[in-house]
């Protein structure tokens, strides 16, 4: 039995895949290569099938964990460019909702976060989470606000990751109540009345 031939021709295959789980895995038949050498090949194949039986086992481990790493980058915080914000404000019908135009909430979001969605304001009492600044007093749960009233029905840290559309509805529950739009301070500060054409501009 041609084990070298066969080995190599395995090795090569390995080494020609970037997956880093692949790479640990040649190493392990590396070690496995080195113990065949000193057996005699009768048991030398028996171990190497139990320890093909343990690398395969571990590579599913290694893929779960690719894939658990993949879920949480997926989930990270991100800088939104003005455009992408016009698009989705399109999109979920937050652009001209309660009669604010997309450029009011792109204003909104510059003066409150600089379109980052893990921006956090500590106001001491209560915080302020995301890319809307949304209060955890009155509208999200951090767990760490008395009094707090979770109109929303959101956990604050949701309102910290890439993904908006959570956000996006919550700003509508805001702004459907008596204070509308002018419950953010960055918009009466900012965007009230101001030319706000360059918020859109080239989108
Ligand atoms: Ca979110």
């Amino acid at each position: 039995m041609d084990m070298d031939s066969g080995w190599n021709r395995l090795q090569k295959l390995f080494l020609k895949t970037p997956f880093p789980s692949y790479y640990l895995t040649h190493k392990a038949l590396l070690a496995v290569l080195a113990r065949v050498n000193d057996l005699q090949e009768s048991l030398a194949v028996s171990r190497v099938l139990l320890d093909l039986a343990y690398l395969l086992s571990n590579m599913k481990v290694f893929l779960c964990l690719g894939f658990l790493l993949c879920l949480y980058l997926g989930s990270d915080a991100r800088v939104y460019s003005q455009c992408e914000l016009y698009n989705i404000f399109q999109e979920t019908g937050l652009a001209g909702y309660h009669g604010y135009s997309a450029a009011n909430w792109i204003c909104l979001a510059y003066y409150e976060s600089g379109y980052n969605t893990d921006a956090v304001n500590n106001n001491g009492p209560s915080r302020d989470y995301g890319i809307f600044q949304i209060n955890s007093k009155w509208w999200c749960n951090d767990g760490e606000t008395a009094g707090a009233e979770d109109a929303c029905h959101i956990s604050c840290q949701s309102l910290l990751n890439d993904d908006i559309y959570d956000d996006i509805e919550c700003a509508k529950r805001v702004v459907r109540d008596p204070n509308g739009i002018s419950a953010w301070v960055a918009w009466r500060n900012h965007c009230r009345g101001q030319d706000l054409s360059r918020f859109t501009a080239g989108c």
